[in-house]
């Protein structure tokens, strides 16, 4: 896809989440409207994926280990036709294919069952060395929060891949500077994440993670990286591209339905109308 292609590849991904969360009333919206510009490149092109087939068995690998981001990466699915658009609204209802966090087993396309944070570093890891010892060459792309790198196990998984030469594995810290109930700063401050990855043994790279060209970019790059494993720290912002959202102090888990919701599916109708008339 062309920068523009995935400029609305990505406001289509934002809409179809607003869309499914709104259909719950409530949701994890600030961490799933950071990470949409990752998905939109993952998902554009730089995944080797077959929506007709999702079991592939040399198929690139997406561990959305900030599985509570979960409703992102189904808009992308589902835009990428793995499944209808319209199932994106039984979000968490019973008997839905659509669980609030990511579950290989009930959606077309999840790679790994998440949701408890830090264990998808190790899944992650664990399909990676799969790979390698298959030869495929085949990659796994790994996606944590920042809070989420507070836990214990996220360090194990980061000192055993390049001991491991995991070059097929790309891990994005989705850097939105937030957490659950306050500033990752306040909680528990990360430092420098990107010198702590280089002194692990990882290629580092640190970028505008809400610029669809430099995580396109920054994907190939670490596509091309020899003997490290690779890890891309995504500068963000919480509720990225939705200012109903990304304005809200804490947004991590918000109500939202009636005007919020309204006014949000509005903002970005009007930002992919604009990008229609701008290419007419
Ligand atoms: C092991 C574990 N502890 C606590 C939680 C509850 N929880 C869900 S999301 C979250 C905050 C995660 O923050 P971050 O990783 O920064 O995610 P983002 O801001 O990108 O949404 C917490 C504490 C959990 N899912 N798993």
């Amino acid at each position: 896809m062309t920068t523009k292609e995935l400029k609305k590849f990505a406001a289509e991904i934002r809409l179809w989440t607003l869309k499914c969360v709104g259909s719950r009333g409530f949701g994890h919206l600030g961490g799933a409207l950071s990470i949409v510009d990752t998905l939109a490149v993952l998902y554009g092109g730089e995944m080797k994926i077959d929506p007709e087939n999702p079991a592939l068995t040399d198929r690139d690998k997406l561990v959305m280990s900030k599985g509570h981001a979960g409703p992102a990466v189904y808009a992308a699915l589902a835009l990428k036709g793995y499944f209808d658009k319209e199932i994106l609204k039984t979000l968490n209802q019973p008997g839905t294919t659509l669980p609030s966090h990511c579950d290989r087993k009930l959606t077309p396309g999840v790679d790994m069952t998440t949701g408890s944070l830090g264990q998808g570093v190790s899944t992650a890891i664990g399909l990676a060395l799969a790979q390698q010892m298959d030869g495929t060459g085949a990659r796994t792309f790994l996606v944590t929060g920042d809070g989420e790198i507070n836990e214990g196990q996220v360090w194990e998984g980061a000192l055993f891949a390049p001991v491991h030469k995991l070059t097929n594995l790309t891990w994005f810290v989705d850097y939105n500077k937030k957490q659950l109930d306050g500033t990752t700063h306040d909680i528990m401050d990360l430092g420098d994440i990107a010198a702590k990855f280089a002194a692990f043994g990882w290629a580092t790279q640190t970028i505008h993670g809400n610029d669809v060209e430099a995580v396109s970019k920054a994907v190939k790059k670490a596509k091309a990286e020899t003997g490290k494993p690779s890890c891309i720290v995504l500068n963000t912002t919480k509720g990225a591209g939705v200012p109903m959202v990304a304005d809200i102090e804490l947004n991590h888990h918000i109500p939202f339905e009636g005007e919020i919701f309204e006014k949000s599916v509005e903002y970005i109708e009007k930002v992919l109308a604009d990008m229609a008339k701008e290419a007419a």
